[in-house]
């Protein structure tokens, strides 16, 4: 996946005009757009084609698949068809439910981006210790793009390690979590940005001054 500028804008806004308005103003600099559960259960998934109606972004829907491999089928063959580029699918519910997204999105020439490591203080005590077995995994099937945490480096060095400098890493946490954009893009090819964007007097400024901190 090409994203420009190497910024995600996690666009977690629950009302459709205003995501779409902040989108706006940062359009000359991002071109890639991560859409979930907040604008997608509030909006329907109609979200994704409006956001293609008004920007030729690609859309990456943050679901966090997480369920058995019939159901999780049906997941992204559901969130694909109605628009997303690419799904995010959690690592820790195995080979075959991964496995299940992966075809899905293969036989629609889409992708899949696995989620090994969360960002948030609580994902020490059980996403953590399972995470370098989760990028293995993902490896072993193949899978190229993964999400890691900005906020603890150590962590996403590690999996940049076991994933190969020829995976795609994007990187959440950067911001209002504490993660540092510049820090974070020694080892990720994108970092996922929301509220330091989306809540921004001015967004297209605050997308700016990121750009200037990883020059
Ligand atoms: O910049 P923020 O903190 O406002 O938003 C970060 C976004 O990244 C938000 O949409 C989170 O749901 C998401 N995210 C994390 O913050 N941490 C994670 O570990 C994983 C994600 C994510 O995008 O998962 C795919």
């Amino acid at each position: 996946m090409n994203v420009k500028n190497r910024i995600i804008l996690a666009m977690d806004l629950m009302d459709l005009d205003q995501a779409i308005s902040v989108t706006e103003q940062v359009s000359d600099y991002i071109d890639t757009i991560k859409i979930g559960y907040p604008l997608a259960l509030s909006q329907g998934l109609s979200c994704f084609s409006k956001f293609k109606e008004n920007f030729s972004f690609n859309i990456i829907a943050d679901f966090k698949v997480a369920d058995i491999p019939p159901t999780n089928e049906k997941i992204t063959r559901v969130t694909l068809d109605a628009g997303a580029d690419a799904i995010i699918v959690h690592g820790m519910v195995g080979d075959d439910s991964a496995r299940a997204c992966q075809e899905v999105a293969e036989n629609r020439g889409k992708e899949i981006i696995l989620l090994t490591e969360m960002s948030h203080p609580g994902a020490e005590k059980f996403i953590k210790p399972l995470s370098e077995d989760i990028a293995r995994m993902g490896v072993e099937l193949g899978i190229t793009n993964y999400v890691a945490p900005s906020t603890r480096l150590d962590r996403l060095e590690k999996i940049r390690k076991l994933v190969g400098d020829d995976s795609f890493i994007i990187s959440p946490g950067v911001g209002t979590q504490g993660g540092d954009p510049k820090e974070t893009l020694k080892y990720a090819d994108a970092i996922i940005v929301g509220r330091s964007i989306y809540n921004a007097k001015e967004p297209e400024n605050a997308v700016m001054e990121i750009l200037d901190g990883i020059k």
